[in-house]
């Protein structure tokens, strides 16, 4: 097992994997203010910035545009997801096998657990495996640690967020991805219950430059190890620009002040 820090996914300890699987996830819905981001070869553009440790993409997207990008983009192998177009408890399809994605060139796998659906003892099952075979390739594991489903009313309370970061330690994630828990102590805590693995902090819906890099501020002071992002990101206008003051973030540990700044 290759140490996480050796991962290309990790740059000086820490992680910026820009997410794009949202068509799948969320639907085109999405895009709509950004239609030309419809085309994901622009987002595979954006990944190209020095900051971004990897790009997340499910299997169609990654055989259609990752041969163009492979000397300048890592790319996360997301191998679960689902659209929003049916109801029911919180779950995720398994779409690509881990041997598939090594072969594509995968540099990391990732995975979605819902920790509290009532589907949560399967996708743990299926995380095993994925894991697993993760491990045979020597690739690094992503956890979407995302506790949600009808017994989870409030899915970014402190205790909840500390909760999904220990599943993704003691299930095998070398990187658990989750929601901010709304304060830095809670975050902090979050990452304590992770043992020495790594948590990146999840972006979530576009907001202003400021509250976006301040809370990821926060989170990196309180012990994060970066962020996994797609709209704060790609729906801005200038994604460079927010990328640019991310790098002093996350890997030069500046304050969103002075990044914004620069
Ligand atoms: P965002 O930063 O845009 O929230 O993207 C991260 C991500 O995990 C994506 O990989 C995924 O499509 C989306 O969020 C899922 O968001 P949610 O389940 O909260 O709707």
């Amino acid at each position: 097992m290759i140490p996480i820090d050796d991962s290309p996914i990790v740059r000086d300890g820490k992680s910026l994997i820009l997410a794009m699987d949202h068509g799948l996830e969320h639907g085109p819905t999405d895009f709509e203010e950004v239609p030309e981001k419809l085309d994901p070869s622009t987002v595979f553009d954006t990944a190209t910035h020095d900051a971004v440790t990897a790009m997340a993409v499910q299997k169609g997207i990654a055989e259609g545009y990752y041969p163009s990008y492979e000397d300048d983009v890592n790319l996360l192998a997301k191998v679960n997801g689902t659209s929003n177009l049916w109801m029911g408890e919180y779950d995720s399809a398994v779409n690509w096998s881990v041997d598939y994605a090594a072969e594509i060139g995968a540099d990391a796998v990732g995975f979605t657990l819902y920790g509290g659906s009532n589907h949560e003892v399967e996708m743990a099952e299926e995380f095993r495996d994925v894991q697993e075979a993760a491990r045979e390739h020597d690739l690094p594991v992503v956890m979407w640690s995302y506790p949600r489903g009808q017994g989870l009313k409030n899915d970014t309370k402190p205790e909840v967020i500390s909760y999904a970061t220990r599943i993704a330690l003691e299930l095998g994630a070398d990187i658990a991805k989750v929601k901010y828990p709304g304060s830095p102590d809670a975050m902090e805590h979050a990452c304590k219950s992770a043992g020495d693995m790594k948590v990146v902090m999840s972006g979530g819906s576009k907001t202003s430059d400021y509250e976006f890099l301040s809370t990821v501020e926060a989170a990196v002071s309180a012990g994060a190890k970066g962020l996994a992002v797609g709209r704060n990101v790609w729906q801005r206008e200038d994604p460079t620009r927010i990328l640019d003051a991310l790098e002093k973030v996350i890997f030069e540990e500046e304050t969103a002040d002075a990044a914004l700044e620069a």
